[in-house]
């Protein structure tokens, strides 16, 4: 009790201080302006401390970058939730959101079920219990799900694939019919999570995201339960035309659904010989990235920031790039923040992180 009642006026400073204090972390900042900062995840990597460290300190959301899909949690046509739920212990642990990903796409398909002959009534009846038994599991735990991926060409018209016309649920050649039947089993499964449409290359203004802002009206105006757009951002080009990402932003939540920044990375031209990237190049990322959170933060709709990873030692844009490209993430391989790292604190502090 005397240690308590000496040292109370010390903690009430120390809390105050800490309070006024700047943040320094992306988690504190992002805690502060009332906005989820998150990260995709590959449980395989939890044990990596620098990893494991890194993620906890920095980020108040996870999402699984492969192992909610169908080729791992459907290897084969049982469920097997076992990767999944290491993401979410990892969470809980650590006091982060788990955003799910993805329900329904045409790609991270099993061969026995994208080979498998079925008619669409079998697919329709796969589908619906993937939905069911996947969001259910996860009721409570996860609060947002990616329930349809890239479901649209860059013409906005739906794209060829297994679920839609190929031979599809039974709503071939019927639009966005097929991820409507999608969204409204996600909502029978789990009442409670969010419902996202998740899509590339619609985050300006273009013919995709046209569309996508069609569907999403026309859901809206018919009751189709759907709660947000995720805009995922890998970005290959230093030229951004943010001010069209603010704009596709502001009209999307002016439907009342939530925009998710879901998958940002800006990939840089890697030095053939050396592998490493020229300095310039970070300073025009940072400002990429800059220009990103600044869109999302000037709308109270736009409610989480993610990137598509953390750490450039782990991307997927080294391989997809055969090694020509990368480094696209806010820290470096060895975990150091980097200047897009700067920018993204800067922003959702609204001031600089660093005295010049
Ligand atoms: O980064 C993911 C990579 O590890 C997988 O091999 C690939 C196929 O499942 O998917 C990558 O993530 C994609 C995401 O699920 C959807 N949007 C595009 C992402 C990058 O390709």
């Amino acid at each position: 009790m005397t240690a308590l009642r000496v040292h109370l006026p010390l903690l009430v400073i120390l809390l105050v201080a800490a309070a006024a204090s700047p943040p320094v972390t992306l988690r504190q900042a992002a805690d502060r302006a009332g906005v989820l900062v998150g990260a995709a995840v590959r449980p395989s990597l939890f044990s990596e401390a620098a990893y494991s460290e890194t993620l906890a300190r920095e980020y108040n959301m996870v999402e699984p970058e492969d192992v909610m899909k169908w080729w791992v949690v459907r290897r084969d046509s049982k469920f097997d939730f076992r990767e999944g739920d290491e993401v979410v212990r990892f969470a809980q642990a650590h006091g982060m959101k788990v955003r799910g990903h993805c329900l329904v796409w045409d790609h991270a398909n099993p061969a026995w079920l994208t080979e498998g002959g079925f008619t669409p009534g079998q697919l329709s009846h796969l589908l619906e219990e993937h939905i069911t038994t996947v969001m259910k599991h996860y009721a409570g735990q996860v609060f947002a799900w990616d329930v349809v991926n890239e479901a649209l060409d860059e013409g906005g018209r739906p794209k060829d694939s297994l679920w839609y016309n190929q031979p599809g649920i039974g709503l071939a050649e019927k639009g966005t019919a097929y991820v409507e039947r999608a969204f409204r089993w996600a909502h029978q499964a789990d009442p409670h999570a969010l419902l996202f449409y998740n899509e590339a290359e619609g985050e300006g203004l273009n013919r995709k995201s046209d569309a996508i802002y069609a569907m999403v009206k026309d859901f809206r105006q018919r009751g189709v339960p759907i709660d947000g757009v995720g805009l995922q951002l890998h970005i290959s080009r230093l030229d951004l035309d943010t001010a069209a990402i603010g704009a596709n932003i502001a009209r999307l939540t002016a439907l009342g659904v939530q925009v998710h920044i879901s998958e940002l990375d800006v990939a840089l031209p890697l030095d053939p010989s050396t592998g490493q990237v020229r300095k310039d190049d970070l300073l025009r990322q940072a400002d990429v990235y800059r220009g990103v959170v600044r869109a999302c933060r000037q709308n109270p709709g736009c409610t989480a920031i993610q990137t598509w990873g953390f750490t450039d030692k782990y991307s997927w844009i080294g391989s997809h790039s055969r090694g020509t490209r990368g480094a696209a993430l806010p820290f470096d391989r060895a975990y150091k923040p980097k200047p897009a790292y700067d920018a993204m604190l800067e922003e959702l502090t609204g001031r600089p992180s660093k005295e010049p």
